[in-house]
């Protein structure tokens, strides 16, 4: 059976970070081992939330698994709760990825504004850690973040996102949430996700619902963590994962739910069976 590593934070509720990653994953067929980087009573998009940051712990529980002799076929990070977590992982990249697919999803704003946790120093270790990716998948927020460019105040071209792409230089860069109001070219009502690999781009087209639900994000970088190894391409595990979250996303809306709790996906798991290795 194929293992992947998680490192990301359990938010308690809120389907965001592991209580979707977890799922996912599993569902495509991989015993899915768990590092923690912070627990949370619930994600931040909440009025409230508690906060226990692991970087403490982080260091002696690798160990343990380095005692184990473990080896992993993916490994996704995502949330960092401080600068020492990405640098950790870094580490972890470096003594467990030699033979890994390694996807990290940046994990640092939405909407052109950096989430409280992300400090400058967050920032500087995530353009390491993306350095050694195979796969990162940044929002339009997180790509401006990472360039250290600032986030467009108009309407930007596909041109212009692949420019970015191009300057940052990583090996796969999954743009996504691409929508109207931050690109021109993107018709009212759809979403794209554009993918820049070997200097070349393709993108997805999927509808785009009227509300944006917390975790979505998670939701697809678990799917691509979850099928990039059994999928032809990775442009064809993000067509995979876009048109997951659609139906998704379809279903919570029909059902009205809260945007704060995430996307309703547990009974759409089975559909990635297909996709177990
Ligand atoms: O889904 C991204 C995410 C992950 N983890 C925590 C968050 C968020 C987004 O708000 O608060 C703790």
């Amino acid at each position: 059976m194929k293992r992947a590593a998680l490192i990301n934070d359990l938010s308690g509720v809120g389907r965001c970070s592991l209580t979707v990653a977890l799922p996912i994953v599993s569902a495509c067929g991989y015993e899915c081992a768990v590092l923690p980087t912070a627990v949370l009573s619930n994600h931040t998009g909440f009025d409230s939330y508690t906060f226990y940051d692991f970087t403490d712990h982080m260091p002696d529980y690798i160990k343990s698994w380095e005692k184990l002799g473990l080896t992993f076929d993916v490994i996704y990070s995502g949330f960092f709760g401080s600068a020492a977590q990405v640098k950790i992982t870094n580490d972890f990249m470096l003594k467990f990825g030699k033979n890994s697919l390694k996807l990290v999803d940046p994990v640092l704003g939405d909407n052109g504004v950096l989430y409280d946790t992300c400090g400058r120093e967050i920032l500087v270790h995530m353009r390491d850690l993306v350095s050694k990716a195979n796969i990162i998948t940044p929002n339009l927020t997180e790509l401006c973040a990472l360039c250290g460019t600032d986030y467009p105040e108009k309407k930007i071209t596909l041109d212009r996102v692949e420019e970015m792409c191009k300057n940052l230089g990583a090996e796969c860069i999954v743009v996504t949430g691409l929508e109207n109001a931050s690109v021109s070219e993107i018709e009212k009502g759809r979403i794209s996700n554009l993918v820049y690999q070997n200097g070349k781009v393709c993108l997805t087209d999927n509808k785009k619902f009227p509300v944006t639900y917390c975790g979505t994000g998670d939701v697809f970088a678990s799917v691509i963590c979850g099928v990039a190894l059994s999928a032809k391409s990775i442009a064809e595990s993000v067509k995979i994962a876009a048109d997951f979250v659609e139906i998704c996303a379809q279903k919570t809306y029909n059902n009205n739910g809260d945007k704060l709790f995430g996307m309703q996906f547990e009974d759409k798991l089975g559909l990635l069976k297909e996709y177990c290795l």
